[in-house]
């Protein structure tokens, strides 16, 4: 109950603010772009995970006002960035539903004058599950506009191929339940491969993640997937240093 109430407070006085974990090419670790990941420091408590106080902001609702703050956040920092950047944001599946998200997204990208292209919504699997009718309205009229869908989490839904065939997406994330484990894990690799084999029969993207070693990132390239991230490429980190991180690389 307490937390509810701190919610509401966290985004009045900007307890907020978002993390960037690097999404990079496997063939020279070029830096495509970044997921956004919520960080919320609570000034009694600390750190809070966001698996924490996601879940609850979906109960209460305030999911709503804190995505849309997550999106109007991760746009203003694109803006900042060169303009083969993209920015990947976590969607929740109930803010997804909402027929608000398309003008919130319409907004926040005209607001910092992105291109729609240069914003990849995340969703996972569950989203797709309940009142598919408003969710696929929405992905609908959002790649309509040119913004990226992606399905995060792969694998670990239950019903993971019925909604490749129902919607389109742009992007398939490859859960790293089936990555980030040992050379020797025959059966996690074979539906890695899998997963890739379908996005390229689907021409969608494959995107590895929770690479945590080299021989991670080449078991993904000899899958034929060339996109990873994880903490071996780069750990979630401030704005300012994803903006520092590129500059190096440029
Ligand atoms: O970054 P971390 O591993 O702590 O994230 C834990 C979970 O919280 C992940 O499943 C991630 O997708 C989710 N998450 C992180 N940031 C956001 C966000 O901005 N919005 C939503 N809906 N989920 C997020
Ligand atoms: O559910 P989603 O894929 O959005 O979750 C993203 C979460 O995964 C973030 O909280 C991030 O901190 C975490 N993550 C990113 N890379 C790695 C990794 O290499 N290993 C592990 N264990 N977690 C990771
Ligand atoms: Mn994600
Ligand atoms: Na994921």
């Amino acid at each position: 109950r307490q937390m509810e109430s701190d919610l509401t407070q966290a985004l009045k006085c900007g307890e907020f603010r978002l993390d960037y974990q690097p999404i990079c090419r496997l063939s020279d670790r070029a830096i495509l772009g970044f997921e956004a990941l919520i960080r919320w420091d609570h000034p009694l408590r600390g750190l809070v995970s966001p698996a924490e106080f996601i879940p609850l902001s979906e109960e209460n609702g305030m999911i709503v006002q804190i995505g849309e703050w997550v999106i109007e956040e991760a746009c203003r920092q694109l803006a900042e960035w060169p303009e083969e950047v993209h920015v990947a944001v976590n969607v929740s599946p109930m803010q997804m539903r909402l027929p608000s998200i398309v003008e919130v997204v319409r907004r926040a990208l005209a607001a910092h004058d992105l291109a729609p292209q240069r914003l990849t919504l995340e969703l996972t699997e569950t989203a797709l599950v309940r009142d598919g009718a408003h969710l696929a309205r929405n992905l609908i009229a959002l790649r309509a506009m040119g913004v990226k869908i992606a399905m995060d989490d792969f694998g670990t839904g239950y019903s993971s191929f019925t909604h490749l065939r129902d919607f389109e997406l742009d992007q398939i994330k490859i859960d790293r339940s089936f990555v980030n484990v040992a050379q020797e894990d025959h059966k996690a690799w074979a539906v890695a491969q899998a997963v890739t084999n379908m996005a390229r029969e689907l021409s969608v993207g494959a995107v590895g993640e929770g690479v945590e070693s080299s021989e991670q990132i080449t078991r993904l390239m000899e899958l034929g997937c060339d996109v990873a991230q994880g903490f071996f490429l780069g750990r979630p980190m401030d704005g300012t240093r994803a903006t520092a991180l590129l500059a190096d690389a440029a």
